[in-house]
């Protein structure tokens, strides 16, 4: 085993037995409800993904090692501390070597799941172009980690603050497959659609796993990604978030801020602009694609025996 990871025994075991496995990402929980709700949020993902046939396999940094499933204890220790860093793959090393604790974005949860030979992850949205990039550069790096691991990435799409069509573009270039598991339109996050369809579309999970696994023999060395959105009842109205996005990408512009503290800034805007009911919405979609990426796990495992 690499010898920064630190497994817990569910994972190594079914890792070792080829059972399912569903890394997590711990930024958006991180992002979530102050303690004792964040611990709340962190068990029922872990509980959706059993449900979808999985062990769990939330992913930190925690002593100068990469934490592979959480222990009770550890849930414990990452929800109870207060502003844990969001550590990105350019982050890695320094918060490795400070001891103390991280929480992995998508970018840094698929390397992580590499590592340990996990060959999904469930995300609720991944990072992308940022609105204004022309201007910026500000291209989360979600996407560049995309092309680097072979993980299957089960979201719900990409987060409505991006801009989303420059997000799908780029994915197409560097040859990430964007698959929707039942559903024609890329997801928001929040909202049920971007007003993109995905690019492609699959029904079937067997054909999903099959589609995964063939991308990887044929030797493609990047991820892919996944689609399936939000519940209605909790869903987001597009054009009252569309709004919120607008006037939170102007009052960033006025503020100064932009990198790594962009995205936490605009999706909190945007859940103050509604009343809070983003973070209902935060948690409901962490769940179903938790759930999901634990039923694509299953098929993926049944196809390598
Ligand atoms: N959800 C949140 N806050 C976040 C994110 C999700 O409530 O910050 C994260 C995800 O972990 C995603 C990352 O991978 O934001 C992308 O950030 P950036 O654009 O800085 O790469
Ligand atoms: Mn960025």
């Amino acid at each position: 085993m690499h010898q920064l990871l630190r497994l817990s025994d569910e994972v190594e075991q079914a890792l070792e037995e080829g059972l399912p496995v569903v890394a997590l990402e711990t930024t958006a929980i991180n992002h979530g409800p102050p303690y004792p709700g964040n611990l709340e949020w962190a068990l029922a993902i872990c509980r959706a993904v059993r449900e979808g046939g999985a062990s769990p396999a939330l992913t930190g940094i925690a002593d100068g090692h990469f934490v592979v499933g959480m222990s009770e204890s550890d849930l414990e220790r990452f929800a109870a501390t207060a502003h844990i860093p969001k550590a990105s793959t350019r982050d890695l090393g320094l918060v490795l070597a400070s001891g103390g604790l991280g929480a992995t974005t998508v970018a840094s949860s698929l390397l992580i799941a590499h590592l340990a030979g996990i060959p999904v992850l469930s995300a609720g949205g991944i990072g992308g172009v940022h609105r204004n990039a022309s201007a910026t550069f500000d291209v989360s790096a979600d996407l560049m980690e995309l092309t680097r691991h072979q993980v299957a990435v089960v979201c719900a799409g990409a987060k409505s603050i991006l801009d989303v069509g420059l997000t799908l573009e780029y994915l197409e270039t560097l040859g990430v497959p964007v698959i929707g598991y039942r559903c024609a339109d890329f997801p928001a996050y929040h909202c049920t659609s971007s007003g993109f369809p995905n690019p492609q579309r699959v029904d079937e999970l067997t054909a999903l796993a099959a589609a995964v696994d063939l991308h990887w023999t044929a030797g493609a060395t990047g991820s892919v990604v996944v689609t399936s959105p939000i519940g209605a009842e909790h869903a987001l109205d597009g054009d009252r978030i569309e709004q919120a996005v607008q006037g939170a990408v102007r009052q960033a512009g006025r503020d100064g801020v932009h990198g790594a503290a962009i995205t936490p800034y605009l999706l909190e805007a945007v859940s103050a602009a509604t009343g809070g009911r983003s973070a209902a919405a935060s948690r409901s979609v962490l769940i179903s694609t938790a759930k999901l990426a634990g039923q694509v796990a299953g098929a993926f495992a049944d196809r390598q025996t």
